[in-house]
């Protein structure tokens, strides 16, 4: 199997992560998405053009989201259930907004101005940040290896970033040094 993807992509890290503690060798490819030749090669496998992109022989899956659900099947293991996948759509929120807001800063913007769009995108991640400040210690969530992996690389991703500040969020915080320690967090980190 091969997973297109980058480093420093929230959303690839949680499959490579997800990957290595359940030990299933997967070749990843490492892609600039805004160089001309490695933008063609994401293209070639998914008009949405985005990563990650999970190829198995000729069958493609182009979300993290179906492909979780696929290594699972495969691996053997439950999926997700309802409440961990609503949970994992607030995850996923958070992510997608903070990821308009990297683009539009990349793309000149001030995100801080009173604009609908911006509002939006920060209210959005303030909200799903506290939502899940307050939600991460309940069972059902931590019980689920991907949930965590996820809220994990989404946090991550945050300080790598420098997009918002979660300093005061005392339960994320706590779960992201503790979730720090592992091998597969340290070997997909993408300042390295
Ligand atoms: N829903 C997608 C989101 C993937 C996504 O947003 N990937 C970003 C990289 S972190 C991307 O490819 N962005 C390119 C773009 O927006 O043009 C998933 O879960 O896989």
């Amino acid at each position: 199997m091969q997973l297109l993807g980058s480093t420093t992509s929230p959303f690839v890290r949680r499959i490579r992560i997800w990957a290595a503690l359940n030990n299933l060798p997967i070749d990843f490819i490492n892609l600039d998405i805004f160089s001309e030749q490695d933008r063609q090669t994401m293209i070639a496998h998914n008009p949405a053009r985005k990563i990650p992109v999970l190829i198995d022989h000729d069958f493609t899956l182009c979300d993290s989201n179906s492909i979780i659900r696929y290594l699972l099947e495969q691996a053997d293991q439950p999926l997700l259930s309802w409440q961990q996948e609503n949970y994992l759509t607030i995850i996923n929120a958070c992510n997608d907004s903070l990821v308009e807001i990297l683009l539009c800063q990349r793309s000149g913007f001030d995100t801080n101005t009173d604009k609908l769009f911006f509002n939006l995108q920060n209210e959005r991640i303030a909200e799903t940040l506290a939502y899940l400040n307050s939600h991460l210690l309940e069972p059902v969530f931590k019980s689920c290896e991907y949930l965590n992996i996820s809220l994990y690389c989404l946090l991550d991703w945050i300080r790598f970033r420098e997009l918002t500040d979660f300093s005061q969020l005392n339960n994320l915080v706590d779960f992201y040094h503790k979730f720090a320690d592992k091998a597969a967090v340290q070997q997909t980190d993408p300042r390295k």
